[in-house]
């Protein structure tokens, strides 16, 4: 049976790629005048790069995205000294630059473990300060997802991400009529009349069961989540990968190319989305063009044709469907022009939300 969930469209465009934090080193204790003690130094603050982590999981934990560390112990008579107040560790991705609020780079996190002090904590008084503890640090910094493309694709092999990058950019990648051509991801520059450029991944290789690491499985993937928004490319055709596995329609490959996404970091299906049909030129394209649309607009009806454990959760909610053909250039500058539009608009989104979280911090402090 086809659960309620499964109905509805995923709302795509909140895929988090930076995130802005207020960080405050820990305050330094008090020393001990009468003793000549000194107070404990503050904790600093560090962002620590650690398998499994999203910055969206950042801010649903920490909603209020403020990270303090614990202060320095006063200097007491039974401890002179006294203790260290205890860093903050903020638990960040793996593949982020950390900067300062205007940009400059801090550091950055490209391997699980490496830590980017982001605060220092206050330095405890003594007898130089006249045991006045030193005034804690803070700002604001941000995490960001390194990128390596604006866009990128997303299909089986086969369905054309090859060509259509060949089709719409400079790029000169491997064609061919067998799988797993594309080993490492090939950028191509989309050059526009105005000079404006867009880069465009393509990516090795998707099989299905590439959450449970088969073919490029999680390299794949990885680089999926480098990317500000998806391109998937089917064969208007359909596809079968070997003769020994089934063949499947256009719209099972979306279906299946979704729940990969899925199964691997639900995350990845909050970036806009694009579906290209390629192939159009073929006989009988325009049918199951319309066919695709159809199942598209109820795709619960047609997923019970689906193995259950095939189905994803949620449908994507493509911003738009593009058929095209990548051998005669049919629909491709429709297609350049639809990339451009789905960037623009995201930028526009994205201004929009740091403008409602400034008036709504503004608010706060009225
Ligand atoms: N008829 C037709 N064939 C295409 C089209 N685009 C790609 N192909 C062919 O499909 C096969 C796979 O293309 P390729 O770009 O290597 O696919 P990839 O594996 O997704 O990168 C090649 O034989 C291409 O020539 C198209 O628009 N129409
Ligand atoms: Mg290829």
């Amino acid at each position: 049976m086809v659960q309620l969930t499964r109905v509805c469209l995923r709302k795509y465009g909140k895929f988090l790629d930076n995130l802005r934090l207020y960080v405050r080193g820990g305050s330094g204790g008090m020393g001990l005048p009468r003793l000549g003690g000194q107070g404990g130094d503050g904790g600093d603050v560090v962002v620590v790069a650690t398998k499994d982590m999203t910055l969206k999981r950042i801010k649903d934990k920490y909603p209020e995205k403020r990270f303090v560390a614990r202060a320095g112990e006063n200097s007491s008579v039974k401890a002179l000294k006294g203790e260290r107040g205890k860093d903050c560790s903020i638990m960040a991705p793996i593949g982020i630059t950390v900067t300062t609020d205007d940009g400059k780079v801090i550091g950055h996190l490209n391997a699980p473990g490496d830590r980017v002090k982001v605060a220092k904590g206050a330095r405890g008084g003594s007898y130089h300060s006249l045991f006045n503890p030193s005034k804690a640090k803070h700002h604001h910094i941000r995490l960001d997802l390194k990128l390596i493309a604006d866009m990128g694709l997303v299909g089986f092999p086969n369905a054309g991400k090859s060509s259509l990058l060949t089709a719409v950019s400079n790029a000169t990648p491997q064609i061919a009529g067998y799988a797993f051509t594309t080993l490492k991801p090939e950028i191509g520059k989309l050059m526009y009349k105005d000079h404006k450029q867009i880069s465009v991944a393509d990516l090795p290789g998707l099989i299905e069961g590439a959450h449970l690491n088969k073919g490029m499985g999680h390299k794949f993937l990885k680089h999926v989540e480098r990317t500000k928004q998806l391109l998937f490319v089917v064969d208007v055709g359909g596809f079968q990968l070997a003769t020994k596995t089934p063949f499947r329609s256009a719209f099972e490959a979306v279906q299946l190319l979704t729940k990969e996404l899925e199964l691997y970091k639900e995350e990845l299906l909050s970036k806009p989305a694009l579906l290209v049909v390629n192939k159009m030129d073929l006989p009988d394209a325009e049918e199951k063009l319309a066919a695709l649309k159809t199942q598209l607009q109820n795709p619960e009806e047609f997923c019970s044709l689906l193995d259950e454990d095939m189905i994803p959760k949620e449908y994507i909610a493509f911003k738009h469907i593009l058929p095209v053909s990548a051998l005669t250039g049919f629909g491709i500058e429709n297609l350049k022009n639809c990339i451009r539009q789905s960037l623009h608009d995201e930028v526009e989104m994205k201004t929009q939300v740091v403008v409602e979280e400034k008036l709504q911090a503004l608010r706060q402090h009225l």
